[in-house]
């Protein structure tokens, strides 16, 4: 087998893109998508798919890995245990945060999270940014530098004491981002509307997990939203409105774009599958669910459903942010944790796409092109990645699940790989599975079992959004900000 063309050839499966199915081979050679086509010749190593489907890896475009949370937090994931956790569930890149507290500086930060992942990661990965500082240092010189260096985006919050920028703040992000060519994730949520309800549910002794839920209104979440639109607008900038959770809010998204606004949108699996309801537990166990923007209402997962399928969201992400249900994560208190106490977040990186694959494909409610375009594709145009990742054509990296449709799975902590301790998902049966994957033509997974090494993933550099390139074409150049103070759309990133 020394002449063949291919290190790994997959045959006879069913493929999907975000466009088209179809039945082809698959030649990879040196990580990468050589050839597609019937009767390709046998690779070093032959994998038979028939009766599989075989997708793009997914690509988790926002989870927390090896974080400090706002509230000084250490997530319970780390590069290794994260990414072997996304490979198990079908993803083969992921993009988490460099993450800037007050005080920081954003190089240092980063040079931080890139060593630990190069150190750890099994699958690729990029990262965003989190910036909580924005001084003239880092508006001037630092954003720059590493938008430069493929960091070509950047979430900001408007809630969180330590972590929100102000309505001027998120201005002058959105003007560096325009400006340098790069992408604003905005967590949406009104800090003052939280904190003025927050504040009253703990002194009339109202501080079970369950008030996370109320304290978080859908209006803070509607409100914020709004008001992000509104500042992108003036800026005529494309922002990306990450998990979103509630009615008001798709509704506002949804308003936006058909007014012709670059206002993208993301949801996550906990918008799907779990409702305020579930936080609402005996003790604290609630705190296991606790997540911002919370989980809603039986509305809401419908809206969130019809948005995910008409378009108006663009992203499936996981937003994992790992917290175990112990004094390091979730119960810092421990059994005096308020609601406020508790750390924000969900796991999810593993079970991200089978939930999905199960619930949307199989359930009938989004078809396999549309289930590869919110797992994989869309991250990949929307943060600079394609069509180097996110998609199966020649000339691709050879990042791939071969999904068995028939498997019926269990969802339970002891078959996750992530290092949480629990899932909100547990007992769920979901039908189908990524059985193997493969990451730059390497099998990441088979049989059960992890086949690639520790620091093997590697650190990708991401060119330009989608969304600020087609803003440069379609951008309105009588919007405020560019008639007075920019004269062109047409800027080099
Ligand atoms: N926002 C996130 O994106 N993830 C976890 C917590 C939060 O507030
Ligand atoms: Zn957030
Ligand atoms: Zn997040």
């Amino acid at each position: 087998m020394t002449d063949t063309p291919f290190d790994l050839t997959i045959r006879n499966g069913r493929i999907s893109t975000a466009s088209d199915t179809f039945h082809a081979d698959i030649g990879v050679r040196d990580g990468v998508i050589a050839a597609l086509g019937p009767g390709l010749p046998p690779g070093r190593r032959d994998i038979d798919a028939a009766g599989r489907w075989v997708l793009p890896g997914g690509i988790d475009s926002h989870c927390h890995v090896e974080q400090l949370s706002g509230m000084g937090i250490m997530c319970a994931d780390d590069f290794y245990s994260a990414t072997v956790s996304a490979a198990f569930g079908g993803t083969t890149c992921i993009i988490p945060f460099a993450a800037q507290h007050r005080g920081d500086k954003l190089p240092d930060v980063v040079a931080d999270y890139a060593r630990r992942a190069a150190e750890k990661a099994v699958i690729d990965y990029g990262f965003h940014l989190i910036l909580s500082d924005p001084t003239e240092q880092v508006l001037q010189r630092d954003l720059p530098e590493l938008i430069k260096n493929g960091i070509t985006s950047f979430k900001v919050f408007m809630t969180y004491d330590r972590m929100k920028l102000d309505d001027y703040q998120l201005l002058d992000v959105l003007e560096v981002a325009d400006r340098e060519g790069a992408l604003v994730m905005v967590h949406a949520e009104n800090n003052d509307m939280i904190r003025w309800v927050a504040r009253r549910l703990v002194e009339r002794g109202m501080t079970a997990p369950k008030y996370h839920a109320v304290a978080h209104t859908p209006l803070a979440e509607s409100e914020a939203t709004h008001r992000a639109v509104a500042l992108a607008r003036m800026m005529d900038v494309p922002i990306l409105i990450v998990h979103v959770a509630g009615l008001e809010a798709v509704q506002v998204v949804h308003s936006s774009q058909a007014l012709g606004l670059p206002i993208h949108a993301e949801s996550c699996p906990q918008y799907l599958f779990l409702e305020a309801g579930d936080i609402d537990l005996p003790g604290l166990e609630g705190a296991k669910y606790c997540c911002s923007p919370p989980p809603r209402d039986a509305a809401s997962q419908q809206a969130v459903w019809q948005g995910l399928t008409d378009g108006t969201l663009q992203l499936y992400s996981s937003d994992h942010a790992p917290y175990r249900y112990d004094a390091s994560g979730k119960l810092p208190k421990g059994d005096q944790t308020t609601f406020k106490d508790v750390a924000n977040g969900v796991p999810g990186l593993e079970v991200r796409m089978p939930l999905l694959f199960s619930e949307g494909v199989l359930a009938g409610r989004i078809s396999i092109e549309r289930f590869v375009a919110l797992t994989a594709t869309n991250h990949a145009r929307t943060y600079g990645l394609y069509p180097r990742k996110g998609t199966i054509a020649v000339g691709a990296d050879a990042d791939l699940a071969i999904w068995n449709p028939e498997r019926a799975v269990t969802i339970s902590t002891r078959m996750l790989h992530d290092n949480v301790g629990y899932t909100p998902y547990e007992g769920k049966t979901v039908r189908g599975w990524p059985e193997v994957v493969v990451s730059r033509g390497r099998v990441a997974v088979e049989d059960g079992e992890l086949k690639v090494e520790r620091g093997s993933g590697r650190f990708l550099q991401r060119g330009t959004p989608e969304p600020v390139l087609r803003q440069r074409l379609n951008g309105n150049p009588n919007a405020l900000v560019r008639k007075y103070f920019t004269n062109s759309l047409s800027r080099q990133g």
